[in-house]
């Protein structure tokens, strides 16, 4: 039996849920790496995750809570979160995979408009309280999770976030209501952080000096590291920043190509953004520089290799971006490791 650890006891309101359907994980991931042709993911293509169920509730019904260390206590409306400025951020959004399986890459992921409030004006509008370091975000939905019982789904990020992370109280995607699967009516939005930092069905915000204590925020997504000599006691790392990945676009796996110029492209991420991305068509052997567009904002960048064959055969094409702070992606058991198709060139 694995060890059993509750997350923080509920004893406040939460919003009245009208349904929840389905009550049970939900993994709907409808595009494969080389479907991601447009810049934009159409909101139905991109991808549904959940733990224990979706849960569907009125947007009159709806509010949020602001509470811990700050130095007013706020309950807003929908409608007045929706009266604060909107900004519309392009982020690109991933899963960080299955929390029992972090060294498998899962390729899950989207880059999309998101509109809502700035979390920074709201937090401005309560005032924090010196102490505070984290902010514990709060989703409505609760259940059994791989044998472990959660009332409620928190995370936690630092604050130190807030200043330059565009971070947001989300209620539309790509210009429409967020629809319940996507956390209607409100979700929180950490770009470049791993979609799971990013509450849906948000209702509660709460200000505090350490970290959560919820199955979803210290049991799961918490990376083992390497123990540094200065802090041994610290062994694991939260599973926050986006990692540097890349995935081949065209042409896809399987394809069969003939005798002539080829261009072989697609897209690389990072918190912080890619500097480069190198491809190989030889299974790793040589790498080539690709072209790769700057940096624009939180959304994921365009690379392309011209490629011409000069022998049919079967060829392994890779891609391996580097972020900007040196960091490459890892060739193997690594939920961001190198991505790799098989291809074969005819006469
Ligand atoms: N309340 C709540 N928020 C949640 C989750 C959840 O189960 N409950 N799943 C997280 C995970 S693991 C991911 S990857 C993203 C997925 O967001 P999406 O379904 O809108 O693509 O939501 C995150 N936010
Ligand atoms: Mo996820």
């Amino acid at each position: 039996m694995p060890e059993q650890r509750l997350p923080p006891a509920v004893d406040h309101d939460q919003p009245r849920i009208m349904e929840v359907s389905p009550a049970k994980t939900v993994r709907h991931v409808p595009l494969a790496p080389h479907q991601l042709t447009d810049r934009i993911t159409p909101a139905r293509d991109v991808f549904i995750l959940s733990h224990v169920g979706i849960p569907r509730a009125r947007a009159e019904d709806w509010w949020l809570d602001v509470t811990g260390l700050v130095s007013r206590l706020r309950r807003f409306t929908l409608n007045e979160i929706k009266q604060f400025p909107k900004k519309t951020v392009s982020s690109l959004h991933e899963c960080a995979g299955f929390p029992m399986a972090p060294h498998i890459a899962t390729r899950r992921v989207a880059n999309v408009a998101w509109g809502g409030a700035s979390l920074a004006t709201i937090l401005d509008a309560v005032g924090v309280e010196p102490e505070a370091r984290y902010l514990w975000s709060y989703g409505v939905d609760r259940g059994v999770f791989e044998d472990v019982k959660s009332n409620v789904y928190v995370k936690d990020m630092p604050l130190s976030r807030i200043p330059t992370g565009d971070v947001l109280l989300a209620y539309e995607l790509n210009g429409e209501p967020l629809d319940c699967e996507h956390g209607f009516p409100l979700r929180l939005l950490i770009p470049g952080y791993y979609g799971t930092n990013s509450v849906k069905w948000l209702y509660r915000l709460e200000l505090s000096d350490r970290r959560p204590d919820g199955p979803f925020t210290t049991r799961y997504y918490n990376d083992p590291i390497e123990p540094d000599p200065a802090a041994p006691e610290i062994k694991t790392r939260p599973v926050w920043e986006i990692a540097p990945e890349s995935v081949i676009v065209s042409p896809a796996k399987g394809d069969r190509l003939s005798l002539e110029d080829i261009s072989i492209w697609g897209w690389a991420w990072a918190d912080g953004g890619i500097r480069d991305v190198e491809v190989s068509t030889d299974g790793g052997n040589n790498w080539m520089k690709a072209e790769l567009e700057e940096r624009m904002g939180w959304a994921w960048q365009r690379f392309t290799l011209p490629w011409q064959p000069t022998a049919p055969g079967s060829y392994t094409l890779q891609s391996r971006a580097t972020n900007s702070l040196g960091r490459v992606q890892p060739a193997n058991n690594a939920r961001n490791c190198v991505y790799e198709i098989e291809v074969h060139v005819v006469e």
